[in-house]
């Protein structure tokens, strides 16, 4: 086995994959940059150096630096996590020269997954449903418009490159289709230098759906199941499931069998997810993309097939044999991760950056938080300000939403601002509890709200009115009587005290 991984990240994901080579007796070497000089994966790894200024590109994206620090340190392999270098094929090929083993597939498959029209080529290819759409560029406004009317609008512009709903664009009319494609392609060019873009038909409020695939170096290709992922906000996913709740065993046996196809198409290594957009009214799916990376998300796949999805990614890299077969991999309970974020959602979701004062984390059955703080941590400005993974995980999709209720009432972050209210209201959704999840949620969630809010508005002023009303009264009754004596005893106040010593 490896002796030695760099872990070439930072926060949480940095700190999970510490935590497997620690189970596996692997010693660790943590990378920081200068924001990072207290953080807890600095203090979690066994060895720890310095590679350069906060901004990105200046330390976590420079895979040169990363490398003289793998062979200084004596690492015989690195761990991309993910982000940062973990899907760059040209570090790939970097590490191998230096014959330091990578944990994730080969430069040719990342680069075969790499762009939205060669992914979607492949999956024609392996005989897997894709969106009904063009497999080349479009050349001109006039090649967009014949393309868009004969699959009929609404469609949508997708760059070839994008990621993050970057360079896509929904288009409803052909009244449209000559600003959306001049804004596809400038945006497409400015985030990816590749002006490539090209029309798929848009799928009416689908799920997001991908399938968990695992390979190994021996041929044998495996799939996980599915995560449920339709809760995104600006292209962020915020909540995501498994099973879905939609889930049945033929969808997932008929999803499962095409994220296989596409893994041996591209003779895949390691862990990988495929993407798919999932229609509800007769559960017919269609290729997206493929991710060839271990994803954020992967805790609640881990939950519910009790796989150790890093283990089995550094048993693989090291070039063992998966250590399960297909028919082996079983499916129980539910799991549900909400992706906690030092953003202010009374705010329209700004950073809220600072240092953390306080920090309780839920603990207690059926609770999972991964996370890459501590109380006294700061938050900086220059990272994604994911502060926590909160996973839990129960016997069914009810039991498991009473007990994220139940852990996001423990969780208590003081000195900076978090999503952790936002999850507290979604958790009591009607239309979440009832599964119904797709890519609208998040704007129909806030359009209850608002409605929700307004009529509070209306029932505090009716309090005010009843509550001036009776003032009144009494101040008519009290001018010839005696004020009455009032003590509060200490049990009353007591149960007027949450669990936390906190006031209602
Ligand atoms: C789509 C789509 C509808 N039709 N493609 C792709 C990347 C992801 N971030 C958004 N994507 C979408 N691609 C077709 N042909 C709708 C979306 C989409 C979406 C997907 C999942 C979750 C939230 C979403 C929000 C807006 C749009």
């Amino acid at each position: 086995m490896f002796k030695k991984i760099l872990i070439a990240n930072r926060g949480e994901i940095a700190c999970r994959v510490i935590r497997a080579c620690r189970e596996m007796k692997i010693k660790t070497v943590a990378v920081y940059s200068e924001a990072d000089k207290d953080a807890l994966h600095v203090r979690m790894a066994d060895e720890a150096y310095f590679i350069g200024a906060p901004p990105s590109n200046e330390s976590y994206l420079r895979w040169e630096k990363i490398i003289e620090t793998a062979k200084e340190s004596g690492a015989d392999a690195i761990h991309p996590g993910y982000g940062f270098l973990s899907e760059n094929a040209e570090f790939v090929r970097r590490v191998n020269d230096e014959n330091i083993t990578f944990i994730g597939p080969s430069p040719e498959a990342m680069e075969a997954m790499g762009g939205k029209i060669s992914a979607r080529k492949i999956a024609i290819e392996a005989g897997v449903p894709v969106v009904p759409g063009t497999t080349e560029s479009l050349k001109s406004f006039e090649d967009a418009r014949e393309v868009a009317a004969s699959f009929g609008y609404p469609v949508m512009l997708k760059a070839s490159a994008g990621g993050g709903g970057k360079g896509m664009r929904l288009v409803n009319t052909e009244n449209d289709l000559k600003n959306a494609l001049e804004a596809a392609q400038s945006e497409a060019t400015a985030s990816f230098g590749d002006d490539a873009v090209y029309v798929e038909k848009a799928i009416v409020r689908p799920r997001h759906i991908e399938i968990q695939i695992f390979s190994d170096k021996h041929g044998n290709h495996v799939h996980l199941g599915e995560r449920e992922c339709s809760i995104q906000r600006r292209h962020q996913k915020v909540i995501e499931e498994c099973p879905s709740p939609i889930n049945d065993t033929n969808l997932r046996r008929k999803m499962g069998e095409c994220a296989v196809l596409v893994a041996k198409a591209v003779n895949y290594v390691g862990a990988g997810t495929v993407e798919f957009l999932v229609s509800d009214l007769d559960k017919s799916f269609y290729f997206l993309e493929m991710n060839t990376r271990l994803q954020v998300e992967h805790p609640v796949t881990e939950l519910v097939t009790r796989i150790d999805l890093v283990r089995e990614q550094i048993n693989v890299a090291f070039g063992e044999k998966l250590s399960f077969t297909q028919e082996a991999v079983n499916w129980d309970g539910h799991a549900i991760e909400c992706r906690v974020y030092a953003e202010d959602p009374e705010n329209n979701f700004l950073p809220s950056p600072g240092r953390i004062t306080r920090l309780r984390l839920p603990q207690g059955s059926g609770v999972r938080d991964d996370g890459g703080v501590y109380e006294g941590a700061e938050v900086s400005i220059y990272y994604d300000p994911m502060i926590s993974k909160l996973c839990v995980y129960a016997r069914t999709r009810s039991e498991a939403i009473d007990r994220m209720r139940r852990a996001l009432r423990e969780y208590e972050v003081g000195g900076i601002k978090t999503t952790l209210p936002f999850f507290r209201e979604i958790m009591e959704d009607e239309e979440f509890i009832a599964g119904k999840l797709d890519t609208g949620f998040i704007e129909r969630f806030n359009e209850r709200k608002k409605a929700k809010e307004l009529s509070e508005t209306e029932k505090d002023m009716a309090l005010i009115v009843s509550a001036l009303a009776y003032a009144d009264k009494q101040k008519a009754l009290s001018d010839n009587a005696t004020k009455p004596d009032v003590k509060i005893s200490r049990w009353a106040i007591a149960g007027r005290m949450n669990s936390f010593g906190n006031h209602f």
